[in-house]
């Protein structure tokens, strides 16, 4: 049957009387069918990929790209008087992740399914994802965040399970969401869920009785590490979710015929983060009631798990005391001992122990003991965890330590956010390079190649006036396309430095209301939600929504300079400001940034980057050489000596120049004060002074200056795009399809080879 005739089915009547809503659910239906024709079962051990989060994104049109179908759906809707691209704005975004480490896991998704490898996610159905931001009186606020209408793209299962904790039993629920390779095949994300979550006892506020456990368990995604409350409620979610996932696993490979002593055949069981982590001690636990002695046990679910690491800031590597193991979950206690015995008798080093001497459990040490396989995300990241954070852990296990530098699936970030350049590239060296991203190297031959480079600048000046357009309709957001577009969107966190982007534009604005002024205008653009509990986070933001108010309506500075922080930061937002923009900011402290995968996206899409030698910044600084990225900052090794020694003292920066102390007097200057909270622009300048952990004062100077640079080299257009060029050319390694290749042909070993 023709595409049209089976839209046509879908719809039930003429697509032209159809409204938008309902072509987008008939769409929606078309798409969970045609996912079903393409089933995996090609590999011989199966991949589990387990995640607290999955930030995968709306789903419709990367759906309909990796079909193979939007070109086709776009044009018969366009037949009909119908616009594909307002259809896909009624999809809600799933906002299943908090940042990085979900989207990765999305991303991986998407490879796997394209490589036509046999894996599927586990996760958690959270009824709300990640919670919707509101700025009020220039402050953060938090609400619900609702993602699952009547119809979408969860299909229901049969399969349930029943999950014992200490006093209560749930009963879990699996849903399943098709993973659509490109011209691959289709996977699944399984989300376990139960049905007795009530959605009415979550506030305005989002804030909800945390003890009613059969109400809440599923109902939302935990903001960042930094939100003290429920900790009993997290430890309870993670279990829910390993259980389920772990006898889903068993069931899965008994039915392939496996005898559970070689599970590691099977099964391979990459484990995100220390969120999943229980899972081994549940398998150990599962294997023993099928009569399989502990010791056995323990060396079957040891080969088959391996762990990925995403950071090594201390505050974030989860630990849970002991007590609240034994509130939830008291029958895995004496198993987590037991790995902690075998852990003390063979080593006299306490820092590797798994309960240490408060009482407390180290997830990752159990991940690290118990699993044969531990990654970093980036070269710079991997080399830290071996030479300091896991140094006790590498000298044991020198050949368990691997690096995956992360990468992104270019379906979602080339092909679909950005059309017009995918389609440009297209013209130029063909279609392979969506499959193969190596390919992009072939644009290398028109580096001097003057209507090539005027195209790539014309692509991007479209791309801009879009944004331009989509700001003004949904946000009353004016801005000028012909400045630069100076863009930092990611989590908001101290060691991301925000701050000192903010510190910048006070800086630019004390320098043009002294008369020097920039030669093109900047627009600075923010994009980034706050943990909740996350107080000097929440006062950068204020900080920014102050400047932003400040700069935006003073008439001698808003021809030069504009100020705009969006709200709700999100995936789809990600989507629309990526392809505009001209400088992709990357400053995190150096040694602080596993990888970044923003970083990536932003080169892919011609944006050059100012950036510290950091996370995958290292790796892209080293294909795109000196003349096409702007580096600035102390290197990791000097800032690790510098916590080591306990020698950085903010305040001397401050005190010694007169610019740095210019820009942080301003944040409790009458200006701000004015217009913002006293308390708040109080507290962060007293944080920036007497402690800056995150080290903002040590880089300030070498980040104003080589900004500087890159806003004059702007202005030589032709020198630019060539830029531009150079980092779309490059850009190939940093595809999730390489990274899952690796992850294959490394770890998982999916064709054989035990
Ligand atoms: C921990 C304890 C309790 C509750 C929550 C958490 C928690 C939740 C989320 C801890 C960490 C996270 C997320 C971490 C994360 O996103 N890390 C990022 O991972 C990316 C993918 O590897 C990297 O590119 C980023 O550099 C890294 O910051």
């Amino acid at each position: 049957m023709e595409l049209q005739e089976q839209l046509e089915k879908y719809c039930a009547k003429e697509i032209n009387e159809c409204t938008d809503r309902e072509i987008y659910e008939a769409l929606l239906e078309l798409i969970k069918d045609k996912a079903k024709e393409n089933r995996n079962k090609n590999n011989k051990r199966k991949l589990y990929y387990i995640s607290a989060e999955f930030l995968i994104g709306k789903l419709l049109s990367n759906n309909l790209i990796n079909l193979g179908i939007y070109d086709e759906v776009e044009k018969i809707l366009e037949q009909n008087g119908k616009k594909l691209c307002v259809i896909e704005e009624i999809e809600p975004e799933p906002s299943l992740g908090n940042g990085g480490l979900g989207r990765l896991a999305a991303c991986f998704l998407d490879s796997i399914a394209t490589l036509s490898l046999n894996g599927d996610g586990i996760g958690i159905n959270y009824h709300f994802g990640l919670f919707k931001q509101v700025f009020k009186d220039k402050k953060q606020f938090e609400t619900p965040n609702p993602w699952m209408e009547k119809v979408n793209f969860l299909e229901e299962t049969s399969k349930t399970y029943e999950i014992h904790f200490k006093d209560r039993r749930v009963l879990a629920k699996m849903y399943d969401i098709s993973v659509i390779g490109y011209e691959g095949v289709t996977n699944k994300l399984h989300l376990f869920d139960i049905e007795s979550v009530d959605e009415d006892i979550v506030d305005k506020t989002i804030k909800f009785d945390k003890n009613e456990i059969e109400k809440n368990l599923t109902l939302f995604l935990y903001p960042d590490d930094s939100d003290e409350a429920g900790h009993l409620l997290r430890i309870y979610q993670q279990y829910f979710m390993v259980s389920s996932g772990a006898r889903l696993i068993l069931d899965e490979c008994i039915e392939n015929g496996c005898d559970l002593r070689n599970l590691y055949k099977y099964a391979v069981i990459q484990i995100n983060d220390t969120h999943p982590t229980l899972i081994i001690p549940e398998l150990i636990r599962l294997l023993m009631e099928k009569g399989i002695d502990i010791d056995e046990a323990i060396d079957i679910v040891s080969k088959t798990c391996a762990y990925t690491n995403h950071t090594i800031l201390a505050e974030a590597l989860e630990k849970w005391p002991i007590r609240y193991l034994k509130e939830v979950v008291p029958h895995l206690v004496p198993i987590i001992e037991v790995l902690d015995n075998r852990v003390r008798r063979k080593y006299k080093d306490s820092k590797v122990f798994i309960i240490d001497e408060n009482d407390y459990v180290h997830m990752a040490h159990i991940d690290i003991h118990y699993s044969f396989s531990v990654n970093g995300v980036a070269s710079l990241h991997t080399d830290i965890l071996k030479e300091n954070e896991l140094n006790h852990f590498y000298k044991i296990y020198p050949d368990k330590f691997n690096n995956k530098t992360n990468g992104i699936t270019f379906r979602r970030w080339l092909l679909h956010c950005n059309k017009e350049l995918s389609k440009y590239i297209v013209s130029l060296i063909g279609e392979d390079f969506k499959k193969d991203e190596k390919r992009l190297e072939a644009l290398g031959k028109y580096i001097n190649d003057e209507v090539v480079l005027n195209n790539i600048l014309n692509i991007k000046m479209n791309n801009k006036i879009k944004l331009k357009k989509y700001l003004k309709e949904t946000g009353n957001i004016e801005i000028d396309e012909n400045s630069i577009f100076d863009i930092q969107i990611k989590r908001l966190h101290e060691y991301k430095r925000q701050q000192m982007n903010a510190l910048y534009l006070i800086h630019k604005y004390l320098e043009i209301k002294s008369g020097k002024k920039p030669k093109t205008p900047i627009t600075a653009i923010f994009g980034a939600k706050a943990a909740p509990a996350y107080v000097i986070a929440k006062d950068i933001i204020h900080l920014i929504l102050c400047l932003q108010e400040l700069i935006n309506n003073d008439k001698d500075v808003n021809p030069y300079l504009k100020v705009v922080m969006v709200e709700n930061y999100n995936v789809t937002m990600a989507e629309k400001l990526i392809p505009a923009c001209d400088i992709s900011e990357q400053i995190s402290l150096a040694s602080k940034e596993a990888s970044g995968t923003g970083n990536m996206k932003f080169m892919l899409n011609g944006a050059i980057t100012l950036g510290t030698e950091d996370g995958a910044n290292v790796e892209i600084h080293e294909l795109v050489g000196d003349d096409n990225i702007y580096i600035f900052g102390e290197s990791s090794e000097n800032v690790i000596k510098h916590y080591e020694n306990a020698d950085y003292k903010s305040k001397e920066y401050y005190e010694k120049d007169e610019d740095i102390k210019a820009a942080v007097d301003f944040i409790v200057g009458k200006e701000l004060i004015q217009i913002g909270s006293r308390e708040n622009l109080t507290r962060l300048y007293n944080e920036l002074v007497n402690k800056d952990w995150f080290m903002t004062l040590l880089d300030f100077k070498s980040y104003v200056n080589t900004k500087e640079n890159a806003f004059d080299d702007y202005n030589d257009r032709k020198t630019w795009a060539k830029k531009m060029l150079v980092n779309i050319s490059k850009a190939g390694y940093f595809s999730s399809d390489r990274t899952i290749e690796e992850y294959n042909r490394d770890i998982w070993k999916l064709n054989g080879e035990e």
